[in-house]
């Protein structure tokens, strides 16, 4: 929520510190229960933000209302996002699919989108945005492109595993400065074709795309690694929460 105090409110040098609010989508159960993963919500708060755990809602009217008070939109990691979604049968090697969660974000996304608040997208989150933006996915990345890298790590969680290489004159490289990035990498489908508008901004060495975002104005970036799970270990990772936060603050 912005309080309209004006522009003092976020400015630092009187030590005055914004605190954006940012909603956060959850996993959700089949009772329409909702849980968050800590880890985003410690990534958010070290960042300067508020994480708002998004409930299920069932009313359009709620959610976009809820949307109008938040500063911004992070949509999580889970399971794979119902190919239907982007004009395709389930083959078998879909892994599991969970329709309410489809649902509540598909929703939350184009209440968010119309909102022009910034939108973060993370594993599962990057393959939403993606599909709600008409783009398609990979169902199964092993079976379906030719790759020696381990998208599914067997390393913790918190652990590095593969490289990308950063796209040059990308909002990363601007904000990182690097070419190549060691990242996380829990993951067994991914994009296959872009969305409307959407831009890579980081490729695996065997051209899997591991983020993306729209050009212009409005700030929509998504990441097919883990970023929340880095934020202590790597500066790269950090400056990613950094600087969404920075813009939902603004
Ligand atoms: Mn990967």
């Amino acid at each position: 929520m912005v309080l309209n105090i004006g522009k003092e409110y976020n400015d630092t040098s009187k030590g005055l510190i914004m605190h954006p609010i940012i909603c956060l989508t959850p996993d959700v159960d089949a009772e329409r229960d909702t849980t968050v993963n800590f880890t985003y919500v410690h990534a958010l708060t070290e960042t300067g933000a508020i994480p708002y755990p998004l409930p299920y809602l069932d009313s359009e009217a709620a959610l976009e209302a809820l949307c109008a008070l938040c500063d911004g939109f992070v949509f999580s990691g889970g399971v794979d996002v119902h190919p239907r979604y982007y004009g395709e049968d389930v083959k078998p090697t879909c892994g599991n699919i969970n329709e309410a969660r489809d649902t509540l974000e598909l929703r939350l996304f184009a209440a968010a989108y119309a909102t022009g608040k910034p939108i973060l997208g993370i594993c599962r989150g990057a393959q939403l945005v993606n599909v709600a933006l008409g783009g398609t996915l990979h169902q199964d990345l092993p079976s379906e492109i030719d790759t020696t890298i381990a998208h599914r790590q067997t390393e913790p969680k918190f652990a590095a595993s593969h490289h990308v290489s950063v796209l040059a004159d990308t909002p990363l490289h601007v904000l990182t400065g690097v070419d190549r990035i060691r990242v996380n990498s829990f993951h067994h489908q991914a994009i296959r074709t872009l969305g409307r508008g959407l831009c890579p901004m980081a490729l695996a060495d065997d051209g899997v795309i591991e983020a993306a975002y729209l050009p212009g104005e409005r700030y929509l970036r998504v990441y097919q690694w883990h970023p929340e799970r880095l934020v202590a270990s790597c500066p790269h990772n950090r400056a990613i929460f950094d600087d969404f936060v920075a813009a939902c603050a603004g």
